[in-house]
């Protein structure tokens, strides 16, 4: 069995759902939160920070090789992959992939750049109740009978699609009650027991 590190700030941002993915899986990795201070002098080592930014996976092998994956979509791919997360056919990671750019191109409409506090907020406001909503909208279309966004079993689509969430609903506690199929999805995943374990005693974080 390889061993995995998982190396970000200490926030939720483009890690979390990662850490869901182990947890939901119930496999063992080491969730390491690099200060911001630290970060100044490690960021160089591209060794182990390819282009410089988090998060990194580092994977250990059997054969004891180890081997750095970054970039955000990638180790989410990878780590469906490795955790058996991405379906069980060629069609279904494709299907995991495409909602899993869905879910992106949502979060892309935020306003991550914004410093103004309550700029920030009006701005919010009006990506959740404009574009997120209509992407949620569509994201709808594709739960399946089984509740599940990609075949009848938990998938990295399911457990990013609640992740994100997480940035939305603090904007719009009611956010999901024009989707209910997916506000339903978000229940079964928050509820499923490897994840709330997690979400129970995981650090709290503003983001
Ligand atoms: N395309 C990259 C973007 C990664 C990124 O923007 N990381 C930020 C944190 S969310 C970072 O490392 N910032 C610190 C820096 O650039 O020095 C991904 O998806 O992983």
């Amino acid at each position: 069995m390889p061993s995995y590190k998982l190396r970000y700030f200490d926030l939720r941002g483009r890690a979390e759902v990662i850490r869901w993915m182990f947890a939901c899986s119930r496999v063992e990795y080491e969730d390491d939160r690099i200060k911001s201070e630290e970060w100044k002098e490690m960021k160089n080592n591209v060794q182990d920070f390819p282009f410089k930014q988090m998060p990194v996976l580092e994977v250990v092998s059997d054969d004891g090789t180890k081997t750095v994956v970054a970039q955000s979509q990638t180790i989410l791919r990878f780590v469906g992959t490795e955790l058996g997360l991405n379906g069980k056919t060629k069609f279904d990671v494709a299907r995991c992939d495409m909602l899993n750019e869905h879910v992106m191109s949502a979060l892309m409409t935020l306003p991550w750049e914004v410093e103004d506090k309550e700029e920030k907020a009006r701005l919010m406001l009006e990506a959740v109740t404009g574009p997120i909503t209509e992407h949620l909208k569509l994201l709808e279309t594709f739960v399946q009978d089984s509740g599940h966004l990609v075949g009848s079993d938990f998938t990295s689509a399911d457990i990013n699609f609640s992740t994100a969430c997480e940035f939305l609903t603090p904007t719009c506690p009611a956010l999901l009650d024009c989707v209910p199929k997916l506000k339903a999805l978000d229940e079964k995943v928050r509820g499923s027991p490897g994840i709330a374990k997690w979400i129970a005693e995981r650090p709290v974080t503003h983001i």
